[in-house]
């Protein structure tokens, strides 16, 4: 026996990506629904063979329900969070409305699977920022080992991350500049994206950081360890999918590179990329459609007593979004639901 699984915001990039994970990792699911808003009602998604029908989310009843992955934006997950919730389903949350409530686990299972044991308060389970989720898979086998105290990371975000409109934005603005009659003036960004890179990603904050910086170090914090400072520059740039980060780590115990190297080998979900010689490393474009969070160029930073430097890339939509809430759900699945 298997499981009663609806995906909410099942035509949007991260709801179609979660459709085909829950499919590629044979997740035991016994019946699906594909939820949407009324507008993309009737839209047929596939999963796996199957090809099914959105139905609509506002009428649709989640009782008997086991699991609902949520990827539709705050305002939504508002409603109809709490509703699935109430009815006895238990809300996979994509969306940032829960991640900091302190009775809704935040969890990455390579990191702190033992989390979702905490779902019951209000049957929710959030997913981190992608940002954030494929660092601390990086970050967590350096703080068991050395200790970390500090983390200075910049992002370069990929626009996939601001959606459908935002990938159209790129495409358009980089053919109009071969053809500058079919000028496209920013929309989805303050700034042109192609060809191009803006330091701005979500709201400004009172204090000049961003709120996706500020998301970087409250749930670095409620994730892996409250007391890693973190210090983050999240930038945009003209990449349809995957996230890079230059990570520097100082950790409270000496840990040479090559310790480093052999333990991020070891550790879950990362794959070590790191040859010191044209092309050993892994960029964007090579990571998409992939599970894996991709470490490279691991080495000292000679400019403080315990420093590390690396660059880590990861597929936003997958390890980033999709890829983690099923693994939630997995999670979920072996240590308290325990069927399928
Ligand atoms: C971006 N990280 O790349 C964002 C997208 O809090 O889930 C995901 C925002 C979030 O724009």
């Amino acid at each position: 026996m298997g499981y009663k699984v609806a995906v909410v915001g099942a035509t949007g990039n991260v709801g179609r990506e979660m459709l085909n994970i829950l499919a590629e990792r044979e997740f035991p699911v016994d019946e699906l629904a594909a939820l949407a808003s009324r507008r993309s009602l009737g839209t047929e998604v596939s999963f796996g063979d199957a090809t099914h029908k959105t139905q609509d989310l506002d009428t649709f009843d989640f009782t008997g329900w086991d699991i609902a992955l949520f990827a539709i934006g705050s305002d939504a997950t508002k409603k109809y969070a709490p509703k699935a919730a109430k009815a006895g389903c238990i809300v996979i949350d994509n969306s940032s409305l829960y991640r900091y409530d302190p009775d809704v686990p935040l969890v990455v299972p390579e990191v702190n699977p033992e989390a979702v044991e905490g779902y019951a308060k209000k049957n929710i389970i959030a997913n981190p920022n992608c940002s954030t989720a494929q660092m601390v898979v990086a970050l967590k086998p350096i703080h068991d080992r050395a200790k970390i105290k500090r983390v200075v990371v910049s992002t370069y975000q990929s626009v996939s991350g601001s959606g459908k409109e935002a990938m159209d934005e790129l495409w358009n603005q980089t053919k109009a500049v071969y053809n500058p009659t079919d000028s496209v003036p920013p929309k989805v960004y303050p700034k042109q994206i192609a060809f191009n890179v803006i330091p701005h990603i979500d709201v400004f904050l009172e204090d000049g950081s961003t709120k996706e910086e500020w998301k970087m170090v409250a749930e670095t914090k409620k994730i892996v360890d409250a007391s890693i400072k973190v210090t983050a520059t999240c930038v945009r740039v003209p990449v349809f999918v995957g996230h890079a980060e230059s990570i520097n780590i100082e950790t409270e115990e000496h840990l040479d590179e090559d310790e480093a190297r052999d333990i991020l080998r070891e550790a879950p979900g990362i794959m070590v990329i790191d040859k010191r010689e044209d092309g050993g490393y892994v960029t964007p474009i090579e990571c998409v459609g992939d599970y894996a969070t991709f470490i490279s160029r691991i080495r000292q930073d000679s400019t403080i007593d315990n420093g590390l430097n690396l660059w880590c890339v990861s597929d936003n939509l997958r390890k980033g979004a999709a890829l983690n809430a099923v693994q939630i759900a997995e999670t979920l699945g072996n240590r308290v639901l325990k069927k399928g």
